[in-house]
């Protein structure tokens, strides 16, 4: 395997100008016949065609119809004596594949007795051969020829433009898609499915069809995504000025698939877990994140197709930019300032989580890589997360207006074609040429080129004979791997002052400015170039309380010396809601680390913490959080969930999964019985009334009384209550929507109640045939808190259960990924056993699905920061991987990055 690097970039020797794809669809034997039309580039210098492969058996090469010598280079097929100049000239390629061997999921497959494609990054090649490159377009043409019983549904991208009945029970479609495009966005479908229409007018007054193509019996699962796509198109055009530029647009759900959901032209593909929802069936966690999929594959038709990528170091100019373009539309939905907010959180929550371990983890690199060897492994939060926090913060820096301007500038210099990342921030700052991005792009642009996240220590000092206070902002970040030094960031920082003991908002006037404080406002953005800054903040009666990185202005970690006193204040009274979440997290973030470090504390003979671990003005805090009718239900659910084990893991140099896991149990457990009635107050007054929406004041109601059962449940096993247990599984028994009727199963199985097990066998009973949900109580039986290694062996009977399979992602993610990547408690163990179990499936999965099982192999990345003998023990583990000479690609760059 060799290294692929950005810097070797050179333009195509060739172009595509066509292609007339043919396929006859057989399971066992697809026969595709590929004419092109290629043009040699005339700004590159004169060599053979060298057309990219994989797994296909070559029948056939004809150019401009005559038989032509040809050789093979690895995998590449290498033409050599084709016609001088700069004629166009005819290539047509013969191939078979096998769609039923492939498990991978990567070029033309087979789910359920329906053809399905999956070209990007790499998997047109194992389609026909081709340059399989982004920034390779052509134009296609492709007409798709199978059983009319067995494939009654044939689609491809663009239009239908001919059908018909052949011989044999055979029948026919053709498809033009009137865009050209690089190869990754290439997609057929063919199969017994069913669709859900619409037909729309854009505000110009073009008329669209909509399609979403479902398996006969999931029809009525379709709405959601079917809104949300309208929904998408509308916002697309009113907020970016954006139309849909097809007739018709269509998405297709698949129970296999490696990812979420996949942008090809006019014909989206999603795994069903992004389009099928019911209430029944779906929880509100599902229903938002059908929303947020379906607008992001749907933006993609712009930001991605009508403009693609130079190459795939690129990724991130559609990755970071469709990311962020879905947040905004799933914050524009949401609508409440309060409700944007929580989204916010939501989002900052999962960046912190995955994306910064990421960032300092052996897998570290930046938003624009340098190098790779499987590009599969660089569809990473890195790219996506970190990426559109990239975006936004260039969105910050221009404004909402310029932003709109900048993009119009890009479209206009760019639509149709295929350009790097430069190229996007140069529209974003041309467009803006008096804004502080335009004055500080070069620097900006290290967001692109430096992996790592920042730190910005910030300490503020008063001075009461002056009525000042100067707060010095610092910033530094760490070495990556192949990134000893870093330079400083452009670090916008939004902050404002908040007086400690009334919680006002203070005007901020600089030293130097104005004195008319009438026009100071209270919140500012600072914009960090150097490595040090310090600002002077004059007109002060008293010492401020600092609240800095206000809504996450920068992908950065704040080091600041709070004072509990100084967090309870933001926590009560930041204008900011992030901070104000932010102040909460910190306090209980402070009190999980001392507990952790404190040696006087022992985990008991229950295998608990038998100290109170919560001081009394944290639990009073919560207490008034909790009670506090001004706020939103949502946004105290996630003020009242504690930082996750990973986040805590990733503030310590030295790991010890089970400390880290005890502590935060005994904490939860203190807030259950310390706020008990408080928990059956928000438990009464969050119930559902009239019908379900999944709408956010709804589901964050559910969230927070699902929360708060959770709670009662907890408090139940530690009291002997059998009253609140009693609740849950009449909950769960008659809930009629899966938010409430999955938490209350949640919340007995997570508290160890004995009725968890009856309720597991009853919810397995009622939703035998959803896949989907069966995907949840598998995943749920795998994340369950660990009773004394109880965990691994209900996870070896569930990969036994008759429902359980390997080859299908959804679930080998549903049991294996939430075992070994969403339960550290019980991944962990002493005994290793977590270990030898997750080098056996990554190996097994391996030779089934490469792309899944290096995802899986990502789960050990921070073994360096474990304690003894989990440190150890996790390195034997990987090296027990890395040991097998027959690895993918995929698995031996984690692998190897991991053991470097
Ligand atoms: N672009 C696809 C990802 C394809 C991943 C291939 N390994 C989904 C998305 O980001 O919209
Ligand atoms: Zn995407």
């Amino acid at each position: 395997a060799i290294a692929i690097r950005r810097e070797d970039y050179t333009a195509p020797a060739y172009w595509i100008d066509s292609v007339e794809l043919t396929f006859d669809l057989d399971p066992n034997k697809t026969r595709v016949l590929n004419r092109m039309v290629l043009r040699r580039n005339p700004d590159v210098a004169a060599q053979p065609l060298k057309l990219d492969g994989d797994d296909l058996n070559l029948a056939r090469v004809l150019v401009n119809g005559q038989g032509t010598s040809f050789k093979m280079e690895g995998s590449r097929l290498v033409l050599e004596n084709l016609p001088e100049g700069s004629e166009p000239f005819a290539l047509e390629i013969f191939t078979t594949c096998c769609p039923a061997k492939n498990t991978q999921l990567m070029g033309l497959y087979v789910s359920q007795g329906t053809f399905f494609t999956q070209c990007e990054a790499e998997g047109f090649r194992r389609i026909t051969y081709f340059l399989d490159r982004p920034d390779v377009m052509a134009s296609y043409t492709v007409t798709l020829r199978a059983d009319k019983a067995q494939y009654p549904v044939l689609l491809s991208n663009g239009n239908l433009v001919d059908s018909g009945v052949l011989e044999d029970g055979r029948h026919f479609a053709k498809w033009v898609d009137p865009h050209k495009k690089p190869c990754y966005l290439f997609a057929l479908v063919a199969g017994k499915l069913v669709a859900r229409e619409q037909k729309i007018k854009s505000r110009s007054g073009t008329d669209h069809l909509l399609q979403v193509y479902v398996r006969p019996g999931d029809l009525g699962k379709t709405e959601h995504a079917m809104n949300s796509l309208m929904y998408s198109v509308a916002w697309d055009e009113a907020r970016f000025g954006l139309p849909l530029d097809l007739e018709r647009f269509m998405i297709v759900a698949t129970s296999d698939f490696n990812m979420g959901a996949m942008e090809n032209k006019g014909l989206n593909i999603f795994n069903t877990k992004y389009v099928l929802a019911s209430e029944a069936t779906a929880t509100d966690t599902d229903f938002a994140n059908i929303e947020s999929v379906v607008g992001h594959e749907y933006f993609h038709n712009w930001t991605g197709n009508r403009v693609t990528c130079r190459d795939w170091f690129q990724l991130s100019l559609k990755e970071g930019l469709t990311v962020f373009r879905d947040q905004e539309f799933s914050m524009d939905l949401a609508g409440s300032p309060s409700a944007r907010a929580v989204k916010r959180i939501e989002d900052v929550r999962v960046l912190r989580t995955a994306q910064f371990p990421e960032d300092a983890g052996p897998m570290a690199h930046p938003v624009r890589p340098d190098s790779y060897v499987e590009i599969n492994n660089f569809y990473t939060v890195t790219i996506y997360e970190k990426g559109a926090e990239v975006v936004r913060m260039q969105h910050n820096l221009v404004g909402r207006e310029g932003f709109a301007k900048g993009m119009k500038l890009y479209f206009e210099r760019h639509d149709g074609q295929a350009v790097t990342c430069d190229d996007f921030v140069q529209a974003i700052a041309d467009a803006n040429p008096a804004s502080p991005l335009t004055q500080h792009l070069a620097q900006f642009k290290r967001w692109y080129s430096q992996a790592g996240t920042p730190r910005v220590r910030a300490t503020g000092r008063y001075d009461a004979a002056t009525r000042c206070y100067a707060l010095t902002l610092s910033q530094s970040c760490a070495p990556t791997p192949g990134q000893s030094e870093k330079q400083p960031f452009v670090i916008p920082v939004e902050l404002g002052l908040i007086d400690a003991t009334t919680g006002a908002a203070l005007p901020l006037q600089l030293a130097g400015e104005g004195s008319e404080s009438a026009n100071a406002t209270t919140s500012r953005v600072i914009v960090l170039t150097e490595a040090s800054q310090t600002l002077t903040f004059t007109n002060l009666d008293a010492e401020p309380v600092p609240s800095l990185l206000r809504g996450f202005s920068a992908p950065a970690v704040l080091d600041i010396d709070y004072t509990d006193a100084q967090l309870l204040t933001l926590l009560a009274h930041d204008a900011d809601a992030f901070n104000r979440w932010e102040a909460g997290q910190r306090l209980a973030l402070r009190t999980a680390i001392n507990a952790i470090a404190d040696g006087a504390m022992g985990i008991g003979a229950s295998g608990q913490f038998d100290h109170q671990i919560l001081a009394a003005e944290f639990v009073d805090a919560m207490r008034s959080v909790l009670r506090n009718p001004a706020l939103d239900a949502a946004f105290k659910e996630l003020v009242l969930t504690l930082p996750s084990e990973t986040y805590i893991a990733e503030q310590l140099d030295v790991v010890d999964p089970q400390r880290i896991h005890a502590v935060r149990e005994a904490m939860r457990e203190q807030l259950a019985l310390s706020l008990q009635a408080d928990w059956e107050a928000a438990w009464e007054q969050n119930q559902d009334t009239g019908g379900y929406s999944p709408d956010p004041v709804s589901s964050g109601r559910r969230a927070l009384s699902g929360l708060a059962l959770h709670m009662l449940c907890i408090a139940a096993q530690k009291t002997g209550d059998v009253v609140w247990p009693g609740k849950a599984y009449q909950r769960f028994k008659v809930a009629t929507n899966m938010t409430d009727r999955f938490n209350a199963l949640t919340a007995l199985v997570a508290s160890g109640s004995e009725l968890a097990p009856p309720a597991l066998a009853r919810f397995h009973a009622l939703f035998k045939d959803e896949p989907l949900v069966i995907d949840k109580w598998f995943a749920l039986q795998a994340g369950a808190p660990d009773r004394g290694g109880n965990v691994l062996p209900a996870v070896r009977q569930l990969m036994a259960h008759p429902d359980f399979s390997l080859k299908n992602p959804n679930r080998a993610r549903s049991v294996i990924f939430s075992y070994c990547s969403a339960n550290p408690g019980a991944f962990h163990r002493s005994d290793a056993a977590g270990y030898v179990f997750w080098s056996d499936r990554v190996i097994e999965l391996d030779a089934i699905n490469p792309q899944v099982a290096a995802r899986l192999a990502r789960a050990l990345d921070r073994w360096k920061k474990l304690a003894a003998p989990w440190r150890s023990a996790a390195r034997e583990a990987i090296a027990r991987v890395a040991a097998k000479p027959d690895l993918s690609n995929d698995v031996r760059e984690v692998v190897t990055r991991a053991l470097a």
